[in-house]
């Protein structure tokens, strides 16, 4: 399997090679939207802030246990799939075990994935969204206040765990508000998402208990809508 083939088994297609994110010899920085893969294995990308930046919104243990033992764990348990998935491809595993290895897969690479954006999603000093990301909120919402409040309403409504996620789909090249439960359920396959909210209780309940909303609201204070607007438009070129 070449790496054109893996990253397509990824789903990470074509996006990640032609913009460069994924290879050694990226000419620009790169625009986070992919990190979290290198040399052949997933890696844990280093926080892009201090533990403690996104205080008083977000607290400095929350974000230390979140990043370095629960998103840590994602990648390790998402190499291990990915390694049972390449033996099973060699031989040298079981064919009955593939539905085991892909739904850790599903898990641990979606985890991963959704974690690395999270923290590239806030930001200390958030920036606004572009013009073209502003005029798809507007077109597609009515504007922003009504697409948080859609977002929180998919966050709030998460039974159990899971994360509230703006996305875009190439197919109707619209932005959607949707929610995944645990991290792979409930997709609407093709989406790209361009925000991810987690709503784990790991990620709010040493400040927050029991009060997801209150996090939610406090969310907004950090979500750094510049992010956003760079996945939006590599995503809708
Ligand atoms: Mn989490």
């Amino acid at each position: 399997m070449d790496r054109r083939e893996a990253l397509t088994v990824l789903g990470l297609g074509t996006l990640a090679l032609e913009s460069g994110i994924l290879g050694a010899g990226a000419q620009s920085p790169a625009p986070a939207a992919l990190e979290g893969y290198q040399n052949g294995e997933f890696v844990l990308p280093p926080l892009p802030y201090e533990y403690g930046a996104l205080e008083p919104h977000i607290d400095a243990q929350t974000v230390k246990l979140h990043h370095d033992m629960h998103h840590a764990a994602y990648v390790k348990g998402a190499n291990k799939a990915m390694a049972a998935l390449r033996e099973l491809c060699e031989g040298k595993r079981d064919s009955a075990e593939i539905k085991r290895w892909e739904g850790e897969l599903a898990f641990h690479g979606s985890g991963h994935a959704l974690h690395a954006m999270y923290w590239r999603n806030m930001s200390p000093k958030p920036g606004a969204p572009s013009k073209t990301l502003q005029e798809a909120i507007d077109r597609d919402f009515g504007g922003s206040d009504k697409m948080k409040a859609v977002l929180a309403a998919a966050a709030n409504a998460v039974e159990g765990s899971g994360w509230a996620i703006l996305g875009c789909h190439p197919m109707t090249g619209g932005l959607l508000a949707v929610q995944a439960e645990k991290h792979q359920n409930l997709a609407f396959q093709g989406l790209v998402p361009l925000l991810a909210l987690d709503v784990w209780e790991h990620a709010y309940y040493l400040k927050y208990q029991n009060r997801r909303a209150d996090y939610i609201e406090a969310f907004w204070n950090v979500a750094d809508w510049a992010d956003v607007s760079r996945r939006y438009e590599a995503a809708a070129r």
